[in-house]
């Protein structure tokens, strides 16, 4: 083609594609934890007092918090009598004595992949094991499961923890984990616990849920493709910050964190042909389209799928939102 003042040479969208991820976004766990607080508002009216973000997303909390939802760290904060909900990453034990104690009335919406985690945690404290959790020290996720066996449970964060763990008996250890890490990461982790204790015992099922490995699978395929990846999701979402290294573990030259498009930062775009997109556990797909019509815009029109998996799993909501909650308040 022959470049004249007013066709350039290279139409601006020439070679230009997005490669979308499937699955990305909401897993089941989400999706039950997000509508548990919407039905509890229309249930009971607001406010919901809601312990911790009920996803790590920043949109969510802020979309929920517009509808009467009041978000706190502390059951502490909430005031007597009032519906306090949990939030999907689980809770110690001691956050249920602590709100019976204030006479809340609560709505767990814990996923029950994370109970799952829970009560493996329970059962080996029971059998008097060392329980190795592997995960992020300070994580929500990580503090309520360890909370299930305090005295049993040692934190190990990635290998480089694994030279300092200790345990009492090396025949009775087993490992656990949270359920939003990179699987690779891990994997090496529990290999090498297991050259320090051989006769470790792993979990009766993966703790890493399907919701994470699917997406880390597609971000993978796509990454080798890649000259950028953006993953819609915010700074403390644990799957969501996994997914940003696992393209770069790829072969993707670069890739972004970023709560949505207006964080995109134009530059990165310099020299790109090929762009990833994929989004957290926690995101809604509306922040995905936002991208998406953000990178149309700077003549990234084609959108090619990359289907890693196929999805089906969903929860029914807690159990507690059968129940009329008011009434037993006003009843205590
Ligand atoms: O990935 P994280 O555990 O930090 O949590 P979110 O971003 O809220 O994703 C949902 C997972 C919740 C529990 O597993
Ligand atoms: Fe449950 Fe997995 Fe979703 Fe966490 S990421 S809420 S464990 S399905």
């Amino acid at each position: 083609m022959t470049a004249t003042p007013d066709q350039p040479a290279t139409p601006a969208g020439a070679g230009k594609r997005v490669l979308l991820a499937s699955p990305r976004g909401y897993c089941a766990g989400v999706d039950r934890a997000v509508i548990a607080v919407e039905k509890a508002l229309e249930q009971y009216g607001a406010p919901i007092y809601v312990r911790h973000e009920i996803v790590h997303n920043k949109y969510v909390v802020k979309t929920l918090e517009k509808k009467g939802a009041i978000f706190v760290e502390e059951t502490a904060e909430v005031p007597e009598g009032s519906i306090v909900m949990f939030s999907a990453h689980g809770v110690a034990p001691v956050v249920h004595e602590e709100a019976a104690a204030r006479n809340l009335a609560t709505i767990d919406a814990t996923c029950p992949l994370v109970t799952k985690v829970h009560r493996e945690a329970v059962r080996y404290a029971k059998d008097d094991f060392d329980i190795l959790l592997i995960g992020h020290e300070g994580h929500e996720e990580v503090i309520g499961t360890s909370g299930e066996a305090p005295e049993h449970i040692t934190i190990v964060d990635g290998p480089a923890d694994v030279p300092d763990v200790k345990v009492r008996d090396e025949s009775k250890v087993v490992w656990l984990s949270q359920t939003t890490l990179s699987v690779d990461e891990t994997m090496e982790t529990v290999d090498r616990l297991k050259e320090k204790f051989p006769q470790l015992v792993s979990p009766p099922s993966d703790d890493i849920c399907y919701a994470t490995q699917n997406r880390q699978i597609a971000v993978k395929q796509m990454g080798a493709a890649a000259d950028l990846v953006i993953v819609v999701g915010s700074k403390n979402s644990s799957n969501s910050v996994r997914l940003v290294e696992v393209a770069l573990g790829a072969g993707a030259r670069d890739a972004h964190l970023v709560d949505g498009a207006e964080e995109i930062d134009a530059a990165w775009l310099d020299g790109v042909t090929t762009v990833g997109l994929t989004s957290g556990a926690s995101v809604p797909d509306v922040l995905v389209e936002g991208v998406l019509e953000w990178l149309s815009g700077h003549g990234f029109e084609d959108v090619e799928i990359v289907k890693a998996a196929e999805e089906s799993i969903t929860f029914s909501l807690p159990k507690e939102l059968r129940r009329d909650l008011r009434a037993e308040l006003g009843a205590s």
